[in-house]
């Protein structure tokens, strides 16, 4: 029984995730669910993701998912009962809306995500989507940061990419996303690779000298020192 579980580590079967996504442009996933880690964690088993179409849920002839907001002003809403009837396919699944308003996505948002069995992402269009999804059939309200897209299938697709990287299996090397940036706090320090000199730039010496010890210091001290200037925020807890 044991040499069934090399490969899988610990874990057997291993654990696959479904990502339930809604929106009214299902076409735009088209590439990006085919393309490198994505792609080769749905062939995989390990990633599977279902694009349902709000519009499917609606019973008029134009089927119509957005209308003009209470109060007045500009542009249009997303309507609740197509969401509302689309989510009520998914009832298990943990629903997510994408919003500039939601928390700031981070990591640990990932990581937990990886470890479900059905998430849903609800995709926003036009000016927002009725408060109401948010409020009463979303379980949390994500954003990926302080823009303003055109709707949250971009945010999806950033997600899911997050998610199928975390799967088992799914990259190569398993520690490099242990030792990475934001797994331990920090930013990554920079790498270089092949020519040593390019127009005049040159790659550090410590990095050619062969001196592990001494590259390994350099390392954590580039680590610290990019974080000190670039994400001070990240050093403050
Ligand atoms: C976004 C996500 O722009 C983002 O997402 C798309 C979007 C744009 C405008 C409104 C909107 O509404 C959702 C809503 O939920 C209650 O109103 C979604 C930027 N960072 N992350």
């Amino acid at each position: 029984m044991g040499a069934l579980l090399v490969g899988y580590g610990a874990s057997y079967p291993p654990s696959a995730v479904k990502v339930s996504v809604l929106t009214i442009f299902p076409g735009f996933f088209e590439s990006p669910l085919e393309t490198s880690i994505v792609g080769r964690a749905i062939d995989s088993g390990a990633l599977s993701v279902d694009l349902v179409d709000p519009r499917d849920f609606t019973d008029d002839a134009h089927r119509t998912v957005d209308d003009a907001p209470f109060g007045g002003g500009a542009g249009m809403v997303m309507k609740v009962e197509p969401l509302d009837a689309a989510l009520s396919t998914l009832p298990d699944a943990h629903v997510v809306v994408l919003a500039p308003a939601g928390a700031p996505l981070s990591q640990t948002h990932l990581d937990r995500w990886a470890g479900l069995e059905h998430v849903a992402l609800v995709c926003g269009r036009y000016e927002g989507i009725d408060q109401r999804v948010a409020d009463h059939l979303a379980d949390e309200e994500v954003s990926l940061g302080d823009f303003v897209l055109a709707g949250g299938e971009a945010a999806a697709v950033a997600i899911i990419e997050g998610v199928a990287r975390l799967l088992p299996g799914v990259l190569g090397n398993p520690t490099s996303t242990e030792t990475e940036s934001f797994r331990d706090g920090l930013l990554e320090e920079p790498q270089y690779t092949r020519p040593a000199e390019y127009r005049g730039w040159a790659v550090p010496d410590v990095l050619l000298s062969g001196d592990h010890a001494r590259i390994d210091a350099w390392r954590r001290d580039q680590r610290l020192e990019r974080t000190r200037q670039r994400r001070p925020d990240l050093l403050d807890d």
